[in-house]
């Protein structure tokens, strides 16, 4: 048996390299927003990329992943999709000299190390986003305390610490109370349905988190069908800050949305250029996210990805 090195491989300084991006699903304007902003850069600096989806099956990202090895790219880009699932994709690409960089979600730390086993984590500090809304509910709930919690994709880092963040300041609010807290995986038909069986188990329910706009626009039609109102009967919050979500905020519909911004390209090339030169990098390099609400929604709106 071999001796596990801890160590990153190593990236030669090039001129142009081939480089993977394993994107996890493209089910919603986050993801094509991170996408198209990996593939502008790529060709801004005519590198060659190398593309995958994984349509949402973390099992399809782990060949993704080794296929990108087989074609033998410089550097891997990596969005994992659930925390665990994709630590043999991380391994292998070490065994294989090749080094990765998580890009907006992260693996289970107690599995594989910054530094180590892969270079670096780009993206945002989700239980700050989670605290985020909650502190604006402290602020602006108006005695309203009942709340369905929408969560993420089950073991994604992002469902995992945008609950922590959430949780933690929520109780630390004092007044509130979780009535029901279920996964909608990210997306908006999945958010609609949670949340209309949630809706009708919780009737008094009067406030909805979702982790991430799509979720909170299923959870807007369901409160629609139900004959709620949001925004009036029901807060509903959210996380990611797309121009759709945004344009909710100015109707009134949403409350207030955390965004977490997807524009990775210009960070991710830079950072493994970085790399190549021989600087040491950070273990995590924390994207800055806005905040909208009805105080600057329309004049942010423009902004919005
Ligand atoms: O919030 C969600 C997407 O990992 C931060 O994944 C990302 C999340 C984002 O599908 O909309």
């Amino acid at each position: 048996a071999g001796v596990a090195i801890a160590e990153v491989p190593k990236l030669a300084q090039k001129d142009t390299y081939k480089v993977g991006f394993a994107q996890t699903e493209s089910n919603n304007p986050w993801r094509i927003a991170q996408t198209n902003s990996m593939k502008a850069e790529a060709e801004k600096l005519g590198y060659q990329l190398v593309y995958t989806d994984a349509a949402g099956s973390a099992a399809k990202q782990v060949a993704d992943v080794n296929s990108m090895i087989a074609q033998g790219v410089d550097v891997i880009f990596l969005a994992p999709r659930e925390e665990k699932p994709l630590i043999p994709a991380v391994m292998a690409a070490k065994k294989a000299g090749i080094p990765v960089i998580l890009l907006d979600r992260s693996v289970d730390p107690s599995l594989a190390k910054a530094g180590e086993d892969y270079l670096t984590f780009i993206g945002s500090n989700f239980v700050e986003e989670g605290k985020r809304v909650a502190e604006w509910l402290a602020k602006n709930a108006n005695g309203k305390s009942k709340i369905i919690e929408l969560e993420g994709t089950t073991g994604s880092s992002p469902a995992n610490d945008r609950k922590k963040g959430f949780d933690e300041a929520i109780q630390a609010a004092g007044g509130f109370e979780i009535v029901a807290s279920q996964t909608g995986d990210f997306a908006r038909d999945k958010g609609r349905q949670v949340a209309e069986a949630l809706l009708q188990a919780h009737p008094d329910a009067d406030i909805i988190y979702a982790h991430n706009d799509e979720m909170a626009i299923g959870a807007i039609a369901a409160l629609e069908a139900a004959g709620k109102v949001p925004g009036k009967d029901v807060l509903v919050l959210s996380i990611d800050g797309g121009k759709e979500a945004v344009q909710l905020v100015v109707d009134g519909k949403i409350a207030a949305v955390v965004e977490c911004n997807p524009r990775f390209g210009p960070k991710a090339f830079e950072t493994m250029q970085r790399y190549a030169k021989g600087e040491t990098i950070e273990p995590t390099l924390v994207n800055e996210d806005k905040f909208y609400d009805a105080s600057n929604a329309a004049a942010e709106l423009a902004n919005a990805y």
